[in-house]
């Protein structure tokens, strides 16, 4: 397989999110929330069509962690045993301080998210201050990390014009967008937000998914269907696959996903396609 295959026109991109920083394992055993399950998550879920992994890790008590070792520990292991695009959060939770955050580059994946501005999170406050936003975005230009610009509500669309004209295009040249709709605080995952945030994306985007929260994740996946966008999927955003069906494996989502696509007649992007798509460097090669 090369690492720089040509995206067809009609490519999607299935990025998997299977763990995130909200829910717990208490309440949710099926996450993946140790070191071994994400690696099996990872493996199930390239099998089954994901080609980027949106990465958050836990402690040994299964709690949120932003630990450095830990962070270069995974990344290693999920380069180990897929050639995924690995993409690191750099959201963590919602009580990670903003330092702990920038230092998560210093884990080299290949893509880390950005969110472009702070948004009400439940009862909490994702927090994201301009200064913030630019120290994070240089630092991943500086080290040839891709971004995803996460994009909570229309103002962070906006944020993002405002990012790209003062400090350029990311590493790569493609921009990389994903709309996270349907936070409490947030945008509402409704088609009709996610068409008003396409139509205000700069003209630089070369690429965008989205993903819904909780019940407007079919909306939001078929709403990106409808007008050409790529897909996020995992149980950091949805834990049922309808009511009162918890989904078991992050597999399942995907699986889903790729059904979708099939139907909308797009053809399922491989991990070296989707990083042509990115802008992403070639897969790095761990010594035996
Ligand atoms: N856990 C949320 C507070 C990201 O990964 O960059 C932030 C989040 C976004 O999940
Ligand atoms: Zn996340």
């Amino acid at each position: 397989m090369s690492t720089h295959d040509t995206v067809p026109a009609d490519g999607l991109l299935v990025t998997v999110a299977p763990t995130g920083a909200e829910t717990t394992k208490a309440d949710c055993p099926a996450l993946p929330t140790t070191l071994a399950e994400l690696v099996e998550t990872a493996v199930a879920c390239r099998a089954a069509g994901a080609a980027m992994i949106h990465v958050h890790i836990r402690d040994d008590e299964h709690r949120p962690s932003l630990d450095l070792d830990r962070l270069r520990e995974t990344v290693a292991a999920l380069r180990e045993a897929t050639d995924l695009v690995v993409q690191l959060s750099t959201g963590g939770s919602v009580h990670d301080p903003l330092e702990h955050r920038l230092r998560v580059l210093e884990a080299e994946p290949d893509s880390c998210s950005i969110t472009l501005g702070s948004t009400n999170f439940g009862d909490d406050v994702f927090l994201n201050p301009w200064g913030f936003v630019q120290e994070l975005y240089q630092g991943a230009q500086e080290r040839g990390i891709v971004p995803e610009f996460e994009l909570f509500d229309l103002g962070q669309v906006a944020a993002l014009h405002r990012l790209l004209d003062r400090h350029g295009l990311p590493a790569g040249g493609a921009v990389h967008c994903d709309l996270v709709m349907g936070v409490p605080g947030g945008m509402p995952g409704t088609a009709d937000a996610l068409v008003a945030a396409v139509a205000a994306l700069p003209d630089a985007v070369t690429s965008w998914s989205a993903t819904g929260i909780g019940r407007s994740t079919l909306t939001v996946a078929l709403a990106a269907l409808a007008k050409g966008g790529h897909l996020r999927v995992g149980m950091e955003d949805v834990l049922t696959l309808r009511r009162g069906v918890p989904v078991r494996h992050n597999a399942e989502l995907v699986t889903r996903a790729v059904a979708m696509a099939e139907l909308a007649q797009r053809t399922v992007l491989d991990p070296a396609q989707a990083r042509t798509l990115l802008g992403a460097r070639p897969p790095v090669v761990t010594s035996a």
